[in-house]
């Protein structure tokens, strides 16, 4: 995908400030520290639009990032994050349960996991979660440029069990220090994106006309 324009929008506390344009969202749930921000920051290519950070739970409210006119990318407050208290972790998660049980324009949950551990208790339950909600999901398995190659596979495959993963459920492994993994997930966002109550037929047809449409799936990377 293309990417024009992506601009920070609203760190969000309330639902009363998320946007109104009705465009897909992407929403991306893990661990404090996993990869985020840089996982955003690599799919845009931008240094540091989503805000990285070495303090593990600094983001704490749901940083809406606009991408093209296109989508946006929702950033999680990180779950996992021993160091905040019970009462903040609680107003988080029920803010975060709203928004994925209720949010019309919530399109596809990235759940980020660290190659290089055994997914967490959190993580394991994070999981169990959006799929027993059936919410729309992608696993991504992140930094795994610190991986050697030779063992990639392996890590994989525990990550994989220990999330009762199968052969048919959305995967993709991912580096933002290298972009390993970039492609694919585009492909997964664009796709789920475009499932989008709001977009007129008449284009989908068009485009199916092989005119020549702009859209968001356009192979440009
Ligand atoms: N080598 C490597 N480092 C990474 C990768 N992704 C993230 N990091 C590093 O991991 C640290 C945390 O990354 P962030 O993107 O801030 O993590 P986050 O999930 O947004 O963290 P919170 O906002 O605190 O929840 C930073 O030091 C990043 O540079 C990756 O794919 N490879
Ligand atoms: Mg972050």
């Amino acid at each position: 995908m293309k990417v024009n324009q992506s601009e920070f929008i609203i760190s969000a506390v309330r639902p009363e400030q998320y946007p109104d344009d009705g465009l897909p969202e992407i929403a991306l749930a893990g661990r404090s520290n996993v990869g985020k921000s840089s996982l955003i920051n690599r799919l845009i290519n931008r240094k540091n639009l989503a805000r990285t950070s070495s303090t593990p739970g600094k983001t704490q409210q749901l940083n809406y990032y606009k991408i093209n006119q296109d989508l946006y990318f929702v950033d999680f407050p990180g779950y996992g994050y021993a160091k905040v208290s019970k009462e903040q972790r609680f107003a988080w998660g029920k803010m975060m349960e709203k928004y994925l049980l209720q949010r019309d324009e919530l399109k596809l949950v990235m759940q980020m996991v660290d190659m290089r551990h055994e997914p967490s208790k959190d993580d394991k339950m994070m999981n169990e979660w959006l799929r027993h909600h059936g919410l729309p999901l992608v696993v991504v398995a992140t930094k795994m440029d610190k991986i050697p190659k030779t063992r990639r596979a392996k890590h994989i495959k525990v990550i994989k069990e220990a999330l009762g993963l199968r052969s048919g459920d959305l995967f993709v492994p991912f580096s933002s220090e290298e972009g390993l993994g970039k492609e694919e997930l585009w492909d997964i966002i664009t796709r789920h994106a475009r499932v989008d109550k709001y977009a007129p037929v008449e284009e989908e047809a068009d485009h199916e006309a092989g005119e020549t449409v702009q859209t968001a799936g356009d192979d440009n990377y």
